[in-house]
């Protein structure tokens, strides 16, 4: 089991697509284990977004990720961070293919609708990030045995 930490962005709060959005991880299976619908300030857009702060185009992201409430939460399965950024698309949404979230509903590299975190080392980052551990909840879902079969869970 992995946990990967997902951002619904001020775009998807604002177009009401959050509902829709969540769907689809629900629907795929994953359990939701945290969420909480919140303010980036520019100081926590500095820190997720420690590799781009250099890059010419970080002044608009910064104003774009603290413009407007956000949600963020923890989704928790089999190979998450993997499955839900190959749930998600490439980063722009004119070149993700149609099926994934970006493809289907962004026309934008910036206004991309969802974060997710990129491997196990940003996973763990960014939901400490996020959250402190008291806002994640440890439990099973009931549902478990009817999503994957007892010899394919770790
Ligand atoms: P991703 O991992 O797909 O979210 O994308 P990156 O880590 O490469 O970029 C982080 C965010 O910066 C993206 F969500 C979109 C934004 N971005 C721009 O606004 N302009 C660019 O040229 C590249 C990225």
């Amino acid at each position: 089991m992995e946990r990967t930490l997902i951002l619904f962005k001020p775009d998807c709060v604002q177009r009401r697509l959050v509902g829709r959005i969540l769907a689809r991880f629900e629907d795929k299976g994953f359990n939701l284990v945290a969420m909480k619908m919140m303010q980036v300030t520019p100081e926590l857009a500095r820190r997720h977004y420690a590799e781009h702060v250099d890059k010419p185009f970080y002044p608009s992201l910064e104003a774009f990720i603290t413009g407007g409430p956000l949600i963020a939460a923890i989704l928790e399965g089999p190979e998450a961070i993997r499955v839900v950024r190959e749930m998600l698309g490439p980063t722009s949404g004119l070149k993700a293919p149609a099926g994934t979230i970006r493809g289907d509903f962004s026309s934008s590299r910036q206004m991309n609708l969802i974060h997710a975190s990129d491997g196990p080392a940003a996973a763990e980052r960014e939901i400490q990030l996020y959250f402190r551990s008291d806002e994640i909840v440890s439990s099973r879902p009931t549902l478990a045995p009817w999503l994957q079969a007892p010899d394919e869970q770790n």
